[in-house]
């Protein structure tokens, strides 16, 4: 019997790669446009992609894939709605990132509040402004976790380690799991009011789009930084812009944006803005991790063997991830 086919379509690291060819035949080919993919993909009984393919109704009503594997968490870039219809199972990697994101997020907290980028920038144009960077401490400072998932966890755990009040909101989670890792659980309007700095760590779904808006920024403490390493859309940059601009916020980092790579984000051009170019999973661990536990899902989808994070499960409209 021939062996079912592969197709990788964006870069995976090795390690996943020969878990695959171990029984499946595979096929690399990153870069292609929508109408290359259309063509191609009936040819194939699987997809991997990571973020950089868009996989479309249009891919999806064209093909014979029994499964889409996503090399990371979010399914954004998938349409999940159009794979369900069809039967596809949509399997993502979620716990791979995990720590790659939580220590970004950490690492831009720092760079905020001491103006690390900036001071950076300035010494490297030959001066020497020792007074422009007057930062602020984090310890005994609010955080304000909004999603209290995986990473959102793992920060809340290292925030509390540096002294820091750690408050946590999130729909989703249980009393019981909040106070197992011993995070004080607040409602959404609580967290807005008294955080000294706001991280978010939701997906990007119907619900979460544009969650902080003009109202949530009204409804914040002068002076307050903001941490978004999860998806672009959950901030309406146009209010965080004014927000910026009105010093009501006083610095925010980002990891994501609306528009990947962003084209003349306002944004990028303010002092108190520091940026990554969505670099949450960018780490030798986190790739060669993700990696395998993808190849190790598609593989159980292939063999119809149980698959631990299928997301076609998610039904609901406000668990369903917003397709761009
Ligand atoms: C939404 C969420 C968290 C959230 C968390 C998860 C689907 N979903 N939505 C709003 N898993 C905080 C605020």
């Amino acid at each position: 019997m021939n062996k079912m086919k592969v197709l990788i379509a964006d870069k995976l690291s090795e390690e996943g790669m020969e878990l695959i060819k171990r029984e499946f035949e595979v096929e690399v080919k990153t870069g292609l446009s929508e109408d290359e993919l259309v063509n191609i993909i009936k040819d194939y009984d699987a997809l991997i992609v990571r973020s950089a393919t868009k996989v479309t109704r249009r891919i999806i009503e064209n093909s014979r894939l029994k499964v889409i594997g996503r090399a990371g968490v979010g399914v954004d870039n998938i349409d999940v709605e159009a794979a369900t219809e069809r039967g596809i199972l949509v399997v993502n990697a979620p716990c791979s990132n995990t720590i790659a994101a939580c220590e970004l997020t950490l690492g831009l907290m720092f760079s905020l509040v001491r103006n690390i980028p900036q001071a950076n920038q300035s010494i490297k144009e030959g001066k020497w402004e020792k007074n422009k960077f007057l930062g602020t401490e984090l310890y005994r400072k609010t955080l304000g976790v909004i999603g209290l998932g995986r990473i959102g966890r793992e920060v809340a755990i290292r925030a509390k380690g540096l002294g820091m009040n750690v408050i946590g909101y999130d729909p989703y989670i249980s009393k019981t799991t909040a106070a197992q890792y011993k995070i004080r659980m607040t409602n959404f309007e609580e967290l807005l009011k008294t955080s000294d700095i706001i991280t978010i760590h939701t997906p990007l779904t119907r619900d979460t789009y544009h969650l902080i808006g003009y109202k949530e920024f009204e409804m914040m403490k002068k002076g307050v930084y903001i941490i978004n390493c999860a998806r672009g859309g959950i901030i309406d940059e146009k209010a965080l812009y004014d927000n910026l601009i009105s010093q009501k916020v006083a610095g925010c980092a980002l990891d994501v944006f609306e528009k990947e790579p962003p084209e003349n984000n306002p944004l990028l051009q303010l002092p108190n803005v520091i940026a990554t170019p969505h670099i949450g999973a960018s780490t030798k661990e986190a790739q060669k991790m993700v990696s395998i536990e993808i190849a190790e899902e598609v593989i159980n989808a292939l063999k119809g063997e149980p698959v631990r994070s299928c997301v076609n499960a998610l039904t609901n409209t406000f668990q369903k991830e917003y397709t761009i």
